[in-house]
């Protein structure tokens, strides 16, 4: 989708530092990081949100979370945890409508929600 922000992070068309890659599956920095570390982990396919991905490829779903878990420990924030985040639709904070998985880490994060 040339008009989607994320596929034209894929198709470099848009700069963008990665962190790690697959076949099908990109993960990058956030630009404007909320943690110490903050990445982005997406499908290369353009799915709208989380529950579209996993249903519509459950395997890919899974290896999207198992990418985040490699990236936490190559980032050093695994041992003292970290938080996964699918921000799903408008109320839910989705700003950018390509599946993106938040891996945030690097500081005590606090509660859920304000
Ligand atoms: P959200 O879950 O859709 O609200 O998150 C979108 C994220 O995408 C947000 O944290 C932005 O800082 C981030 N982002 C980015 O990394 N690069 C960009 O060019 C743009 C947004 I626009």
């Amino acid at each position: 989708m040339s008009d989607c922000l994320f596929c034209r992070i894929v198709e470099r068309e848009i700069p963008s530092t990665v962190v790690a890659e697959s076949e099908d599956l990109l993960a990058f920095r956030d630009i404007d990081p909320k943690a110490p570390t903050h990445v982005l982990v997406i499908p290369k396919a353009h799915y709208a949100n989380a529950v579209e991905l996993a249903t519509a490829d459950p395997a890919l779903a899974g290896n999207l979370l198992a990418m985040a878990g490699q990236i936490a420990e190559a980032e050093g924030v695994a041992a003292d945890g970290y938080r996964l985040l699918f921000n799903t639709g408008k109320n839910g904070g989705q700003e950018v409508f390509h599946v993106h998985l938040h891996l945030f880490g690097g500081r005590p994060l606090g509660p859920m929600l304000a």
